[in-house]
């Protein structure tokens, strides 16, 4: 064999050993005892939304069920005005929602793009559960909805209105770092069982232009679950995650044994590299594996996250890249 030939092939027995090393070690920091159940969820709105889901994982529930409780909380929530009723609306003062869900068994449903309901967490699970499809988007889907019982609503509150009309006076879009045009929520559970799911929905960016849909309702950007291996979420910006495909990078990063924490680094740290505008936005992931380990990281301090187990209810800073 030449040298370089003989080079090759130990660089890639290197390369081959030294991913086989990083899960044996990652693993190895990793609870022997899976905590179970447990349910975490971005930003402040994540701790009652977590208590709603708690009520039911702590008496066996499914995570699936779980999840969509939680989520309803603060889409329900009008002082909540970046999540369903009370959302700030787009340019043209239309409140438009997006939302996803996923299962244990690789089943998703999304909505994007829905005016004039309250939940649309609901019809994503609907979407899931009762048709051939993952995605509807727009009038489609609000006739979906209605078809399924949903109740056609005004969801734009006097509150929302007025920051929108104080937002037309200058109607200059600049997407504010951390402060109320970015709170989605995403929330992810363990069960007793041992299942995963996840689920996530938003008004979306604030003021955005007519027709954006952004990561949340999107499988794979603003929410993956992977019953092998964890799941995660995320929030900000949401076109950074779809560029990257944010979500799903986490749940592949924690397969080859990345932590959840470490794999939401890296889901930053690579926005970070390919995306040279990103220290203007904030982005935040939160991950959780099979065993109940949890972390997130973001790119501004700011960012969040609830966390509800056996150990009771607390809220936890994410480490940030700047
Ligand atoms: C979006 N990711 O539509 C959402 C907005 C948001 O936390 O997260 N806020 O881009």
């Amino acid at each position: 064999m030449n040298s370089k030939r003989q080079f090759l092939k130990y660089s890639l027995l290197g390369g081959l050993l030294a991913q086989a090393a990083v899960p044996l070690q990652a693993m190895s920091r990793r609870r022997a005892q899976a905590n179970r159940p447990i349910v975490i969820s971005t930003w402040n709105h994540g701790g009652p939304a977590n208590e709603a889901a708690w009520e039911l994982l702590s008496r066996g529930g499914r995570a699936l069920d779980a999840v969509e409780a939680g989520a309803r909380v603060p889409e329900a929530d009008p002082a909540v005005t970046t999540v369903g009723y009370g959302g700030f609306p787009d340019r043209e003062g239309k409140v438009t929602l997006d939302a996803c869900i996923m299962d244990e068994k690789q089943n998703c449903g999304s909505v994007a793009f829905l005016q004039d309901i309250r939940h649309p967490i609901s019809v994503a699970r609907k979407v899931m559960e009762e048709t051939p499809h993952v995605m509807l988007v727009g009038e489609g889907a609000r006739r979906f909805a209605l078809e399924q019982g949903f109740q056609p609503e005004n969801l734009l509150t006097p509150r929302a209105e007025a920051a929108w009309r104080d937002w037309l006076r200058e109607g200059r879009y600049q997407p504010v770092i951390n402060i109320e045009n970015h709170d989605t929520i995403g929330i992810l559970a363990l069960d007793s069982a041992g299942d995963l799911s996840g689920a996530c929905t938003t008004s979306g960016a604030a003021f955005k232009m007519h027709g954006r849909v952004g990561d949340s309702p999107i499988i794979g950007a603003g929410l993956y679950v992977d019953n092998e291996v964890g799941a995660a979420t995320a929030t900000g910006m949401g076109e950074l995650m779809i560029k990257t495909v944010g979500c799903h990078q986490v749940v592949e990063l924690m397969r080859h044994g990345y932590t959840p924490e470490e794999a939401c680094r890296e889901a930053v740290e690579r926005i970070a590299r390919k995306l040279p505008d990103y220290r203007q936005f904030q982005v935040g992931f939160l991950a959780l594996d099979k065993a109940g380990n949890y972390g997130s990281h973001c790119i501004q301090p700011g960012f969040n996250f609830a966390v509800r187990d056996q150990r009771g209810a607390r809220m936890i800073d994410a480490g940030s890249k700047l």
